[in-house]
């Protein structure tokens, strides 16, 4: 049995400050898929960059795990209002993969690619700087596939549909192309602390 104390209901003051507005905790980790989870196999897994139809890189899963590897611990944050903090992700930063690719950013935007047909798109500057990685491990192991594995995007800053599952590419876009739920009355963008939650959110 556990005593909760008089504040139970209410997030510490802690917990409040690190909550965007309109979220709540939460200790467990929802799935959220649009369809089942695909099977993605490791043996003809391909992650490609590309400038749109063209490919610039690309990398088997062994390549992939030869890349320098980057820790990132912290919050998410779904626009579905659970938030999830303290949570550890291992992974390749895309400062990493461009370095690796020998290739700057062709254009401002990129749209995120899975292997389930799920795509998300986001401003080139969102991803760089150490502020995203492509994840292959959550809390110490291999990325669970219903969260995403073997590599999902991470792009913690923005609400969570951000952060593609079954990633199998990124493909720079001359604009600013709207993704599966940008499409679909979410909002463009996607920052929590500003709650653009849905498309005419400012
Ligand atoms: N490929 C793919 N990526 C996806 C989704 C999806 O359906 N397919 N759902 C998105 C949504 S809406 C959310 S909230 C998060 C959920 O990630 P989780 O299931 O690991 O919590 O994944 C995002 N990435
Ligand atoms: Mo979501």
């Amino acid at each position: 049995m556990t005593t909760r104390g008089f504040s139970g209901r209410r997030p510490s003051q802690d917990a409040a400050q690190r909550l965007p507005p309109g979220q709540y905790q939460t200790h467990d980790f929802p799935v959220l898929s649009m369809g089942p989870t695909p099977f993605v196999d490791l043996a003809t897994w391909r992650f490609t960059l590309s400038d749109g139809p063209k490919p610039l890189a690309s990398w088997s899963w062994p390549e992939f795990e030869a890349l320098p590897r980057t820790t990132w611990r912290g919050d998410i944050h779904c626009v579905t209002k659970w938030s999830k903090f303290d949570t550890t992700w291992e992974g390749v930063s895309i400062d990493d993969l461009l370095a690796a690719a020998g290739a700057a950013p062709p254009t401002a935007y990129l749209l995120a690619e899975s292997y389930d047909g799920y795509d998300t798109n986001l401003p080139v500057t969102d991803l760089i700087g150490g502020r995203a990685m492509i994840a292959t491990r959550y809390a110490g192991a291999p990325l669970p596939a219903e969260h995403g594995g073997p590599a999902r995007l991470l792009v913690p800053h923005l609400y969570f549909w951000k952060s593609a599952k079954w990633l199998k590419g990124l493909r720079f876009t001359a604009r600013n192309e709207a993704g599966f739920w940008e499409l679909r009355g979410y909002h463009l963008y996607g920052d929590p602390w500003r709650e653009q939650r849905y498309t005419n959110d400012p």
